[in-house]
């Protein structure tokens, strides 16, 4: 090996395995990630040169990079993720599983030798505060400067971390990843480097991760994904916690007194934009405000007085960029306004960059994500894309304007509500309560959206996603909802339990509800029905909000539209209830016999 130099840390476990792995990946040169500012310029101007990033316009965009994949590597895949428990069952009908020795035979071929001619950095991140209780350590040997300095935004990385490691010996999820393009002698590298093979690996009960093939998102950055969901769920459950794929939110009254809330939806609801949620004028006036703690994934711990508390495992957002802009996230965009990385989207004549729906108005001219000239004509007549649909910004969530000033307290925040979503054109009112805890977990454990387009035939189907955790869990989902249940049991207070759908259809197809910034009226139901004993009307399938009990100022929406809005169909929720059981029917060897009763009794009460 040509630079070989001395550890950062002097755990001789970690430093055993590092040798281990390069002898097996074969890199050319070893670098032990400091974290460092300096560190981070370094690998950024390196990766100016190599043509992996472009420098964006110091001016409008300080400390900005643009990335663009190559156009195979886009996003997660889903069909090559694998959860490699030792017995098929414990991995659940759900997930992909392998073999584990199976699997280990296939990852010592594909690593063999995949690092040659590159630099195998050695990163050390923790999930959560550095010293939190409820934080985690992984450390990840990856042959992608792209991942270091994306992960540098995304966790607490380098120097700190070791001296956790060598410190307190605290156990450590060993994760290699490698985009599985090694370089031979003199051979010039491609901008972006990437394996049409991808395996991207789980062994829940050694607690590790193993990715080759891909350099994007959660295939490679991977303490979100693979970590703090995928191998936390399997720690989560082994330990009395919940690793869930939740924003955090904090909503301030008037009095000054914050009501913590998680909420778990599927992708392409919004979840970004509710976690930096602006409240409507009127609320401004009298003294609401909204906190962002985290916008993907909290890690849920009782505290030792049985209240549930929650840190966001994360330090930065990886947000979609398409449909971002001043007037959807305008404190998304203050975040992302410096020291971001973007991959993917367009590349404008000014050297800063532009997606569909960041501003009203595209530019003229720009280049888009796959390096082609592009103009809105382009966009209007043959359906080309500025930027891709699944575009992305790595942005630091401190310079999030709205960052609650608790988002790293070591102990977490308390979390009073939970709230599970779904994009549903039909059938969801705009807002329910749960009775109760499993009644709660039987509406996170069914909830869903409808497919928007894809196969023929599935428009409007919904597809089930409990909890949004359905790619995410790294064991039987099954077990999972025991795991919710159960959890209840040593609690002191349950947190209450909502259902919100901000995407009911009338009649002729119009979205009933402005969403957005109007969502705080129903934040504002749901902070004062755990707080202050908020009004509601009994339902069969749960509290409901009559229009009285909503706050209307500032907003023109008519009673009747309300109750349209907020209707019970019976009919529809017959269809839906047999909806429901088909995901249990795939689940009945291990689905809780609680889940089962809340069915029945759902559908007794409908009658
Ligand atoms: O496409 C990717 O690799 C990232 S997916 C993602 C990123 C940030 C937050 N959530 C998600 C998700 O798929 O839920
Ligand atoms: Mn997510």
């Amino acid at each position: 090996m040509k630079n070989s130099p001395k550890p950062l840390s002097s755990n001789p476990h970690l430093i055993t395995w590092v040798e281990k792995i390069a002898a097996l990946c074969k890199p050319d040169a070893i670098h032990w990630v400091d974290g460092s500012q300096a560190e981070y310029d370094a690998l950024c101007a390196q990766m100016v040169a190599s043509g992996t990033f472009i420098k964006l316009n110091e001016k409008k965009w300080p400390g900005c990079f643009l990335a663009r994949s190559d156009a195979s590597d886009v996003a997660r895949v889903e069909d090559r993720t694998f959860i490699c428990s030792l017995s098929k069952d414990a991995a659940g009908p759900t997930n992909n599983w392998v073999n584990p020795f199976e699997m280990r035979k296939t990852l010592k071929g594909l690593f063999d030798g995949c690092m040659k001619g590159r630099t195998m950095y050695v990163l050390p991140y923790s999930m959560g505060p550095i010293g939190s209780p409820m934080s985690q350590i992984g450390v990840e040997l990856t042959d992608s400067p792209y991942v270091v300095v994306n992960m540098r935004i995304m966790a607490r990385i380098g120097a700190e971390v070791f001296k956790l490691i060598d410190k307190d010996f605290k156990r450590v999820v060993p994760c290699v990843h490698s985009v599985g393009a090694p370089l031979a002698p003199g051979q010039k590298d491609v901008v972006w480097p990437c394996n049409k093979e991808k395996y991207i690996v789980h062994f829940p009960e050694t607690r590790e991760i193993w990715s080759f093939g891909s350099g994007y998102g959660g295939n490679a950055l991977l303490g979100k994904k693979c970590f703090a969901l995928r191998i936390a769920s399997a720690m989560a459950r082994d330990e009395g916690w919940m690793a869930e794929h939740m924003l955090i939110l904090g909503v301030e009254n008037p009095k000054g007194e914050k009501t913590y809330v998680a909420a778990a939806f599927p992708s392409a609801c919004g979840k970004t934009n509710f976690a930096m949620l602006i409240p409507p004028p009127h609320f401004q006036q009298q003294g609401w405000k909204v906190w962002t703690v985290g916008d993907d994934i909290a890690w849920i711990k009782p505290d030792a007085n049985g209240r549930l508390r929650a840190i966001n495992p994360e330090a930065g957002f990886f947000g979609v960029a398409p449909g971002t802009g001043d007037h959807t996230n305008p404190n998304a965009m203050k975040a992302l306004a410096k020291n971001t990385i973007f991959t993917n989207v367009a590349l404008t004549d000014d050297g800063g960059v532009w997606w569909e729906g960041m501003t009203k108005e595209a530019p003229a001219h720009a280049i888009d994500w796959k390096g082609n000239d592009w103009t809105p004509a382009l966009g209007k007549e043959k359906g080309v894309t500025a930027a891709h649909a699944n575009a992305r910004f790595t942005a630091p969530a401190k310079q999030c304007p709205t960052i609650d000033p608790a988002w790293e307290d070591p102990e977490g925040v308390p979390i009073h509500a939970i709230i599970f979503g779904g994009r549903r054109a039909t059938t969801m009112p705009l807002v329910f309560q749960a009775f109760n805890w499993s009644s709660g977990v039987y509406i996170g454990a069914t909830m869903g959206s409808e497919m928007t387009a894809a196969a023929a035939g599935t428009i409007g189907k919904v597809r089930r996603d409990p909890m949004a955790m359905l790619p995410f869990c790294g064991y039987n989902m099954g077990d999972y909802f025991r795991h919710w249940i159960n959890m209840q049991k040593g609690l002191s207070e349950t947190p209450r339990v909502f259902h919100v759908n901000w995407f009911r259809k009338d009649k002729d197809g119009k979205f009933m509800w402005p969403g957005f910034s109007e969502n705080m009226r129903v934040l504002k139901w749901i902070v004062d029905r755990v707080r202050a004993g908020g009004k509601a009307k009994e339902t069969p399938i749960g509290w409901v909000p009559r229009y009285r009990d909503i706050e209307w100022d500032g907003l023109d929406f008519p009673e009747e539209k309300f109750d349209e809005l907020q209707h019970f169909d019976r009919e529809a929720w017959k269809a839906e209830v047999l909806g429901q059981g088909e995901l249990f029917f795939d689940l009945h060897a291990t689905l809780p016999k609680e889940l089962i009763f809340e069915r029945e009794l759902l559908m007794c009460r409908m009658g």
